[in-house]
Parts: C-alpha cells; structure tokens; sequence
C-alpha cells in the first residue's frame, strides 16, 4: 500500500472531470487500498480519485468511530435526491482548515460498483449523504467552497496560497545528486 499526496486548493486539477471506470480489476483495488490508507492517515472520512490526481471515478468513504467500515464508491450515479434539503459544515482534506455550511439534498439514492465490481443501491441520510455528495462533486471537478460566496472563495484561495508559501519556505530544500 502507499500513502498518496491529495491536491490542494487552488490546484487547477482538482477542477478536472474524472472518466468512468472501465474495468474493476486489480490496478482499481490497489488504487482503493492506496486511497483508504490516505484517507485514514489524513485524517479525513472520505477521499476520491480526483484529490490524488488520479481522474477516474472512485470513492472510497469511512464513518465508522473505528476506522473499520470502508465504503468503496465506483461509477457512483445518484438516481433520486429528497426535495428537502439540510444545511451541514463541511471540511475538506484539499482545503485543509476551511470549514463552512453547504445546503444539500437530505436524503440520496446512489448507485455504485463495489471493489468487487459488483452494482449496489444505496439510500443515504445524514452525514452519508453530505460525504457522498460531496465527494461526488469532487469526481465532476467542483471543491465544496465553489458554494460559498465569491468574497469568501476569494479569501480561501488567498489563505491557501499563502500556507502553500509557509509549507514551502519552512521544509528544508534537497537539490537532486
Ligand atoms: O473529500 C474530502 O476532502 C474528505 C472530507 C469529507 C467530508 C467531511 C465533512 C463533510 C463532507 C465531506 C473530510 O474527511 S474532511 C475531515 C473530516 O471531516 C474529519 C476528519 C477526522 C475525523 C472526523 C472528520
Ligand atoms: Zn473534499
């Protein structure tokens, strides 16, 4: 397994469009395992394909207190959304610090592939239902502070750009032998 770098904000390649999975196979579930062991030494509970620069639709999501329920979302399609919605704080592991409210449709259908390649129905609530979402939008190239205010957004990109700087300034630079 490998820990894999997640995209930052603002990093143009978080706004790229993930293509369908072809084919479930072995270089999928190594990308999984890879992606579930990013997501659980992050720390975060959930994490797609888009934030470690890999541009096909994977998702793989952990709600569990103890870290032992992996949730594994290929070529997910969400087939009905509730007219109600609710208002969550959201966070994101490519906007490291941010967090703010996002409306959502409450309850999702989504329909997936498993690691096995296998198809499967979900109906999802609550935090589920935001995670899914949210890493959904990550699959069609959108970061959960494109919903915020443009002033807000303004000030994100700022903030990030300047820790980016700090990040850089403060790790020691290795010039190659
Ligand atoms: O997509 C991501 O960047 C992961 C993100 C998922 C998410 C969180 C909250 C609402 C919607 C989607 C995170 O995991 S942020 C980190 C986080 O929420 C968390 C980290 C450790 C323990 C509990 C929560
Ligand atoms: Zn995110």
């Amino acid at each position: 397994m490998a820990l894999l770098d997640i995209l930052r904000y603002p990093d143009s390649r978080l706004h790229t469009v993930a293509r369908p999975v072809a084919a479930v196979d072995d270089r999928i579930r190594q990308l999984v395992a890879d992606m579930a062991e990013t997501m659980y030494a992050a720390p975060g509970i959930g994490l797609a394909a888009t934030q470690v620069n890999v541009h096909e639709q994977v998702i793989v999501i952990d709600l569990s207190e103890e870290r032992n329920a992996l949730q594994v979302l290929i070529n997910p399609e969400i087939i009905a959304v509730s007219q109600e919605t609710s208002e969550r704080d959201e966070g994101c592991l490519s906007v490291p610090g941010i967090y703010d409210t996002v409306e959502r449709p409450a309850v999702i259908t989504v329909r997936a592939l498993d690691a096995q390649g296998q198809s499967f129905t979900l109906e999802a609530d609550g935090l589920l239902a935001v995670c899914i979402q949210h890493e959904m939008d990550h699959l069609r190239g959108r970061v959960f502070v494109q919903y915020l205010s443009r002033l807000k957004q303004n000030r994100i990109r700022s903030k990030m750009i300047k820790a980016e700087k700090t990040d850089k300034a403060d790790k020691p630079h290795r010039e190659a032998a």
